[in-house]
């Protein structure tokens, strides 16, 4: 192996095994942490090892909840038929799909991920400046994110990525040098900027339990808190929906346990009787075979049942998850925060927030942010996809993922009618506009390429219909494409003025300083600046 193929093999296993899997960024930190706080090395050890296990049990969660949603999405996209263009909805699809598209760049792209990585923490570091405190760690997440924000600036730059046709390989267009470096430095600063806008919501929502959001919804994440921070500052009596007193039977709905459960088989077997009326085929042939000697087929009915029970389940692994690492990842980071990055934070998935807040709003979050999909639907069926032959099809990750998130934080600060009220009209916006910009930027089809028998066709479109990308990153690449030249310093600045908002605007001039109290003493901080403004104080409610 000569020198150049082993650092490419080096740079790949970096990427693959440390960089991609956020367990084991977490569980580094943890290690850094332990270090500085002077813990013995078994101390270490164990904080590594609970970091990691319980890291993976979350994932375990996460995972769980998508497959046992994947019967149900798959019957309903068994219905599209063969409408022109199809836009899923994903995540990993649009990475996958933007991967196929810039071909043998996709080592750069990861090469953007480091640097925009490594300007993240640069960025914190420099706090007193830039009023940046949190260090974003979702892996995954910033994969996607970079592939994404990689192609919009690139759209933005009048770059038009070939797809190519029916026996035609797509041929990479030339890109210049610039596009990277944009690329990079909106991303680190994207990342900073909105972990740093969800630290003050979750350090509400977990009563300090000391991290950020890094997901993909954080701007919608300070939108509600700065609503809800409103509301509360003008006393609105807020209701939450933990407040919520079930009479008689209903109190059965207390438990979040039955809650879920009972939710999931009505929106659930609603679908399923649909997918069965519409696609009789469907159902017989999705049924796993449970006895491979009599070829045995489970029957539907109990295969529904429990696939809907396992959502409940996967939600109490995910939960177990978040409480074995977070108490690790919360000490160990402050031997981080006080010696190395001082007042810096962590931002995690967004799924650490279900372990927190109300089970119920993980729940009803997203059965809002599904009706808002429905209707969003029926504009495209009835517009035949607003004119452009689009139907958007989801995929769990946003449909779940995006819409519990912004349940949670909305319950936190507005109550049930946050939480009914976000996620609906996140869920309409999700498949209108994802339709409209897959269409503007051209990913509302995928590449041409030929299978392993050498028939040619097309995949599918996608786009990540997570809310910071279908507002805030296309406002950044229509920014950068109708003001040229410019328009990327214009995007650096908005990104750069938004934690120096934060900072001046949050607080009195007297009290400027609390701002990096919300990490350094939470305590201190909600004594001064939340509790004074609750309807029901603390002391009182225990008197
Ligand atoms: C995403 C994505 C996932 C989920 C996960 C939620 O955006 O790609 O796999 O959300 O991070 O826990």
């Amino acid at each position: 192996m000569d020198f150049k193929s082993f650092l490419e093999k080096l740079g790949q296993l970096l990427v693959e095994e440390v960089l991609k899997q956020p367990y084991f960024i977490i569980g580094l930190m943890v290690v850094v942490g332990y270090i500085v706080l002077k813990k013995k090395w078994y101390e270490v050890l164990s904080g590594f090892i609970r970091a990691v296990v319980g890291y993976m049990i979350l994932q375990v969660g996460s995972g769980g909840l998508s497959s046992a949603a994947t019967p149900f999405i798959d019957g309903l996209k068994s219905l599209s038929g063969n409408l022109d263009k199809v836009v899923l909805l994903d995540t990993y699809t649009t990475q996958s799909t933007i991967e196929s598209l810039v071909g043998n760049l996709v080592s750069s792209v990861y090469i953007i991920l480091l640097v925009a990585f490594v300007l993240n923490i640069v960025l914190v570091a420099l706090k007193k400046y830039t009023k940046l405190r949190a260090i974003f760690t979702t892996g995954h997440v910033q994969m996607q994110q970079a592939f994404l924000a990689f192609f919009l600036l690139a759209w933005a730059y009048g770059i038009a990525f070939d797809h190519g046709a029916n026996g035609v390989a797509p041929v990479m267009p030339e890109l210049p040098w610039y596009l990277f470096v944009a690329c990079g430095a909106a991303l680190g600063l994207y990342w900073a900027v909105g972990g740093n806008l969800t630290l003050k919501p979750a350090q509400e929502l977990t009563d300090g339990a000391g991290f950020a959001v890094a997901h993909q919804q954080m701007f919608s994440v300070a939108l509600i808190d700065i609503l809800g921070t409103r509301a509360q500052r003008k006393g609105k009596k807020i209701t939450k929906l933990e407040d919520l007193e079930f009479p008689g039977w209903l109190n059965i709905f207390n438990d979040s346990m039955v809650a879920t459960t009972f939710i999931m088989a009505v929106f659930f077997g609603v679908i399923s009787v649909i997918v069965a009326i519409a696609n009789p085929d469907y159902w017989p042939a999705a049924m796993p075979v449970l006895d491979k000697i009599s070829g045995y087929q489970q029957n539907v009915v109990f295969f529904v049942f429990k696939q809907i029970c396992q959502f409940a389940v996967y939600l109490a692994i995910l939960q177990l998850g978040v409480r074995t690492f977070v108490t690790e990842l919360s000490n160990a980071f402050q031997g981080i925060s006080q010696k190395l990055l001082p007042g810096a934070v962590p931002a995690v998935d967004c799924a650490v927030a279900y372990g927190f807040g109300s089970q119920n709003a993980v729940t009803l979050g997203f059965i809002a942010g599904a009706v808002g999909q429905v209707v969003g639907v029926a504009i495209l069926v009835v517009s035949s996809g607003l004119g452009l032959g689009i139907l958007c099809i989801t995929m769990f990750v946003p449909i779940f993922f995006d819409n519990a998130t912004i349940g949670v934080f909305a319950n936190a600060k507005l109550g049930i009618k946050g939480t009914i009220i976000f996620p609906l009209i996140n869920g309409l916006l999700q498949v209108i506009l994802s339709a409209l910009l897959a269409s503007i930027v051209g990913l509302d089809t995928g590449v041409w390429s030929a299978n392993k028998d050498g028939v040619w066709s097309q995949g599918q479109g996608a786009w990540m219909a997570m809310n910071d990308w279908i507002t805030v990153w296309p406002l950044f690449a229509f920014i950068v494409k109708f003001i040229p030249y410019v328009g990327i310093f214009i995007v650096v600045a908005i990104l750069l003025a938004i934690p120096q908002l934060q900072y001046y605007l949050s607080h009195k001039k007297e009290d400027r300083e609390d701002y990096f109290l919300q990490v350094t003493d939470w305590e201190a901080y909600k004594a001064k600046h939340i509790t004074p403004y609750l309807e029901v104080k603390p002391e009182e409610a225990v008197a």
